[in-house]
C-alpha cells in the first residue's frame, strides 16, 4: 500500500510529505508511526542538514483523523482520546523539538487542530497564500493539543491565543503572518521553490548551533535573566570548542566563504 509519509532527498535538504491527500493528510496511527520513523532517519543521517515537512493534495494536515481506529469507543463506551496523545502527539511535539537539524514546515493548505499545532512547533513556518490555520479543538470539545496551550500565548499573546482556541475561527495565512504566528507567507506557486531556499540556506549554515538556539530560547523561555545568562555561557562555551566555530572564524579572517560540518 501507499506509503503516508513520502521521504525525498534533495542534496543536504531532506523533505518529508504528508500523504493521505483525500482525508487532507489527517493522522492515523500509522502515518504517526511512518512520520516518527521518518524523523529519526533524518535526524541520524549525517548528510541531512535541514528537514521540511510538507503535505500532499490541497491540504497541509487536518490533525486528528476522526474515523481512525483509535478514535473508537473501548469497552466502556468512551473513546481513550489519552492514550492517543501519549501514543502520538506527544512524541511528536518532542521530536521535533529534539531534531539536531532545523525543521521547517512548508504549509500548502489548511492546517487543522493537531496539524496547526505540529506546523507550529516547527522552527520557522512558510505558508502558501491560500493556506490556513484552525484551532479546531473547540468545536469538538477538546483543547488545543500537540503543544498548542504551550505555543500559540507565546507566538501570539494571551488574548489571541485564546481567541483563536476558544473560537475555532479559520486564520488565513496572512493574517497569520501578521500576528506573528508564523514566519512568511509566498505565493501558492512558489511554496515548495521558498521552502527548498530557506532549507538550504539553513543546511549551508551551522546546524549544530542552529539546534543549539531553538533548545536555548526553548529553555530561556522558563528562566530569570541571570539564569539564562549562565546558561548561554554554558552552551557557548561548548560551541567555542566545536569545529563549526574554528571554521566561521578562519573563514572570516581569510575573507572565503565557509564550509560547515558539525551535526
Ligand atoms: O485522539 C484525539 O482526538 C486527540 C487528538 C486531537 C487532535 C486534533 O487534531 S482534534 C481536531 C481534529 N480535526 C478537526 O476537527 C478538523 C476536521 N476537519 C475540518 O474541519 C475540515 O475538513 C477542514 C476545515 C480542515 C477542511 O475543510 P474543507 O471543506 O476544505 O474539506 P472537507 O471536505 O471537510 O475535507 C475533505 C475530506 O477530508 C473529507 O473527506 P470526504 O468527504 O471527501 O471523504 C473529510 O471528511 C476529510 N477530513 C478532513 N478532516 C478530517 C477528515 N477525515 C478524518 N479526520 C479529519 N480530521
Amino acid at each position: 500500500s501507499e506509503p503516508l509519509v513520502l521521504v525525498h532527498n534533495d542534496g543536504a535538504v531532506r523533505t518529508i510529505t504528508l500523504n493521505r491527500p483525500a482525508a487532507l493528510n489527517s493522522f492515523t496511527s500509522q502515518m504517526h508511526a511512518e512520520l516518527r520513523a521518518a524523523l529519526d532517519e533524518a535526524a541520524a543521517d549525517t548528510q541531512c542538514r535541514a528537514v521540511i515537512i510538507t503535505g500532499a493534495g490541497r491540504g497541509f494536515c487536518a490533525g486528528q483523523d476522526l474515523n481512525d481506529s483509535g478514535m473508537l469507543p473501548g469497552p466502556d463506551g468512551r473513546v481513550d482520546i489519552g492514550a492517543v496523545i501519549d501514543a502520538n502527539y506527544r512524541p511528536l511535539a518532542l521530536k521535533i523539538r529534539a531534531m539536531p537539524v532545523p525543521v521547517i514546515a512548508a504549509v500548502n493548505g489548511v492546517a487543522a487542530g493537531a496539524g496547526a499545532n505540529f506546523a507550529l512547533g516547527c522552527d520557522m513556518v512558510v505558508a502558501a497564500r491560500s493556506a490556513s490555520f484552525i484551532q479546531a479543538f473547540s468545536k469538538i470539545g477538546l483543547i488545543p493539543d500537540c503543544g498548542g496551550t504551550w505555543l500559540l500565548p507565546r507566538l501570539v499573546g494571551r488574548a489571541t491565543a485564546l481567541g483563536l482556541a476558544l473560537t475555532g475561527d479559520k486564520l488565513p495565512a496572512e493574517q497569520a503572518h501578521r500576528l506573528g504566528l508564523i514566519w512568511q507567507v509566498v505565493d501558492d506557486t512558489e511554496l515548495q521553490t521558498e521552502a527548498r531556499a530557506l532549507a538550504q540556506r539553513l543546511a549551508s549554515m551551522p546546524v549544530k548551533a542552529l539546534a543549539a538556539t531553538r533548545r536555548a530560547l526553548d529553555a530561556a523561555a522558563q528562566m530569570s535573566m541571570e539564569d539564562a545568562l549562565s546558561l548561554e555561557a554554558r552552551m557557548q562555551r561548548e560551541l567555542g570548542h566545536a569545529a563549526d566555530f574554528g571554521e566561521g572564524v578562519a573563514a572570516f579572517q581569510q575573507k572565503r566563504s565557509p564550509s560547515f560540518t558539525d551535526r
